[in-house]
């Protein structure tokens, strides 16, 4: 959980800040003030480290013991858990550099020795020969340290409870945030489902566009060679329609022609009629003519 430790240190960044400023402003007693922040011990890692919550790794300021599988490794160890094993520590943190290069807090760790003042136990290890002076560049000054330091009981639970309160604060917001990230992931996956859903869709239709458009296309090549023959079929209409067209008119000539001899043969058919009727009346008037004049005759006779 990287983004919990960096949350953790921006955490004591903040609080160390908050608390000394408090403190100052405070000022309950000067020395008091050089309390920053408020811990429990929960591990003795070894003569010059431990571990504390809520700050974490702490790395014991300007005093080294001896490493493990070195003469004075036990009891240099030994005496600090004796002195802060389970116990509340009183930080005066760094205020240079916070924390060293692995990350672990740098201060004077103290402890309650009675109601009125705090041991500062990185002395008191020293005096003790448990531990060397090894002065980094830093806040602090061991030749000034002294063993004791005035601190009235009533002055400090304050600053453990703010403390406590940030780092509660600290913790609900990380738990929001962690909260807040499983919603963005979550937001962030359905956006994905929505995008592969998408892009999907995009194939079917550029699918289905690259077999219609050829489609389409042969559908038009066929509409085109469907129009060429209507064309085709049109003009071979005309061309028809002025055949019958001379047809037409050479059967209007034919007919005239038909009528104009008819009109011949009725003329001559009248001609021969009326020669005939002529004819006939003069047979008629001769036998007429004879017959009166036997009338006549046969009366004349009588
Ligand atoms: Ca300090
Ligand atoms: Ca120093």
């Amino acid at each position: 959980m990287v983004s919990r430790r960096i949350l953790l240190f921006s955490f004591f960044h903040l609080t160390a800040l908050a608390l000394t400023a408090s403190a100052l402003f405070m000022a309950p007693t000067a020395e008091a003030a050089k309390i920053d922040v408020v811990a429990e011990t929960y591990h003795v890692v070894d003569g010059d480290t431990i571990d504390a919550f809520p700050v974490g790794r702490i790395r014991v300021a300007d005093i080294d013991t001896p490493e493990s599988g070195q003469a004075g490794y036990a009891e240099a160890k030994a005496a600090m858990r004796g002195y802060v094993e389970g116990e509340r520590v009183y930080l005066d943190v760094d205020e240079v550099d916070v924390d060293d290069n692995y990350q672990r807090l740098v201060a004077v760790v103290y402890v309650r020795h009675n109601a009125t003042h705090l041991l500062n136990v990185n002395k008191a290890l020293v005096d003790a020969g448990l531990a060397v002076v090894d002065d980094f560049p830093n806040e602090f000054d061991p030749g000034t340290w002294s063993l004791y330091l005035r601190v009235p009981g009533p002055d400090l639970p304050t600053l453990w409870d703010d403390a406590r309160i940030a780092y509660t604060q600290v913790s609900a917001d990380l738990t929001a945030a962690e909260g807040a990230l499983a919603a963005a992931q979550a937001s962030l996956a359905d956006a994905e489902a929505e995008r592969d859903a998408a892009l999907a869709e995009l194939e079917r239709v550029s699918a289905f566009l690259n077999g219609s458009v050829p489609a389409a296309a042969d559908v038009l090549e066929e509409l085109n060679a469907t129009l060429a023959e209507l064309e085709t079929s049109e003009l071979e209409l005309a061309a028809t329609q002025g055949q019958l067209g001379e047809a037409q008119a050479a059967l209007g000539a034919a007919e005239a022609e038909q009528a104009a001899e008819r009109e011949t043969l009725q003329g001559e058919v009248a001609g021969a009629n009326s020669s005939a009727t002529l004819a006939l009346l003069g047979g008629l008037l001769a036998a007429a003519g004879s017959g009166a004049g036997a009338f006549f005759v046969g009366r004349r006779r009588r």
